[in-house]
Order: C-alpha cells, then structure tokens, then sequence
C-alpha cells in the first residue's frame, strides 16, 4: 500500500470517527485517551500482534527475515524469549489458546501453533487469503485478513465456522488489523490509521470509535511510513488497555475516555 493511499484512508476513518462523515448521524460515540504507564518498546520490532497473559506480554514481529514470536518483560521491554520465524515468512498475529500460541503469515496461508511455554513449533494449518490479526476469547478464534470480514475460527481445529461482517454506519470497514477481544467486543487497529474501532461482535456494528492521534511523540527518531499503530492487548485480570505501533520506541498503558461532542 502506497503513503498517498495510506494517507486517504487514515483520513476517512478519522472523518468517520469525528463524526464528519456521510450518514454519522448514527453518533457513534469516539473515545479519546490518558496515558496511564509508558513503558520501553523495542523500536527494531514491527509489531505485528500483541497480548498479555498471566502478566506476560507476547508480541509477534513481521518483514521476511525478521518476523518472531517474543515473550516480553512488560516493565522493561525486555524480550525474555524469542522464536525466530524462517525467512521466508512475513509474520502476521497471533492470539493464546490454552498453552498453545497461534500464529499467521500474511501472504504464506499458512499458521503456525507453538508451545506458549517453549516455543516450539508443534504444528501447521492452512487458510485462504491474507493472514493479518488474531485473537482470542478462551472459546473461539477471531481473525482479520484486510477485508471488513473476521473470520471466526474453531479454537481446536482452526477450521473456520463464519465470518463477521463489520460495519459502520451501514458502511464496511476495511483494513482491519491487529485484534483484542476486550470485555466481549473485538477491538482492531484500523491499518494506516491512528484509529481502533470497538466491534460488536454479533452484528459486526462498530459501537465505538477510539481516536490515538497525538500517542506516538512527534519527538521520536524518524519513522517509516509503514511504522504505524498497530499492538493492543487486554490484561482481563487487572483491567489494563496496552498498544503499541511498528517499531515505536514505547508501549502504552491507556485508558478510554468517551468524548462529548
Ligand atoms: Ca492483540
């Protein structure tokens, strides 16, 4: 995707969000945020998915020759452990199910399943189309593939049941990326944009806009345009909002603030 295409898009999901678009009148409520915790981020992982489990941070990074799967120190940005991905592979998401880790490439179609504690590879499953986020619930996998569709996947045989078809304001919305199942929605970074939209996962209606311009510092190194907000990931047990973007220098607890217009 080229930066002019980025930039219209990044546009009209922000027009969107401000309620400035054709047929908004729906008000779909847009949260801004408060920085709660900053914490280190490695600034060389283009970070691809993100999640906490038992306090542990686990991240996965993309670009054929660089893309892994980490277990991260949440305080420090410490990466504890890190599994290479062959080369060839452009590493996408991933989400936890059970003591497994689930993981996507994005043109490959094809996954990976590691042990979440060793991360070892166990085994391998196929997929058509585009691998881009992933998630789970403890009970079903959800993954995006760049469409406005997320595929609802079987958390035992990673066969897919369904898709849901998310919208706003009866307009699909497209470019779905990294995913977090948080309190029954399903939050996605919409690529490109400093944008994630809250999606009811039965209808697929976007409830909830949530508007991170201004979180990554204009003070930072220069960025590549492909160094976008990307990186959610819910503490269920404490209640605690992470993101993250490629190869940002910091990880963000945040927390929502409902805007009023
Ligand atoms: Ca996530």
């Amino acid at each position: 995707m080229n930066r002019q295409f980025a930039t219209l898009a990044r546009c009209s999901i922000l027009a969107l969000a401000c309620g400035l678009g054709a047929g908004a009148e729906a008000a779909i409520p847009v949260y801004a945020f408060m920085v709660k915790h900053s914490y280190p981020h490695d600034s060389g992982a283009f970070t691809q998915g993100l999640y906490i489990k038992d306090g542990v941070l686990f991240e996965s990074t993309g670009m054929k020759g660089e893309s892994s799967i980490r277990r991260v120190q949440l305080e420090t940005g410490r990466v504890l452990q890190k599994k290479d991905i062959a080369a060839e592979y452009f590493g996408e998401g991933i989400a936890p199910v059970g003591n497994e880790i689930v993981a996507l490439t994005w043109t490959s179609k094809l996954g990976f399943v590691f042990d979440a504690k060793t991360l070892t590879l166990k085994r391998k499953f196929n997929y058509g189309g585009e691998g881009w986020g992933l998630t789970s619930n403890g009970k079903d996998v959800y993954m995006s593939d760049g469409t406005a569709a997320i595929r609802v996947l079987d958390s035992a045989t990673l066969s897919e049941k369904r898709r849901i078809q998310v919208s706003a304001d009866g307009k699909p919305i497209t470019m779905l990326n990294e995913l977090e199942w948080v309190e029954g929605q399903l939050f996605a970074n919409v690529w490109g944009s400093d944008v994630i939209a809250r999606i009811d996962p039965v209808s697929g209606n976007v409830v909830g806009w949530i508007d991170l311009t201004g979180l990554a510092d204009k003070s930072w190194p220069a960025r590549g345009t492909d160094d976008v907000l990307n990186g959610i990931a819910y503490d269920a047990v404490h209640k605690r909002l992470f993101v993250t973007g490629k190869r940002w220098p910091k990880l963000f607890e945040i927390e929502l603030v409902e805007r009023t217009r």
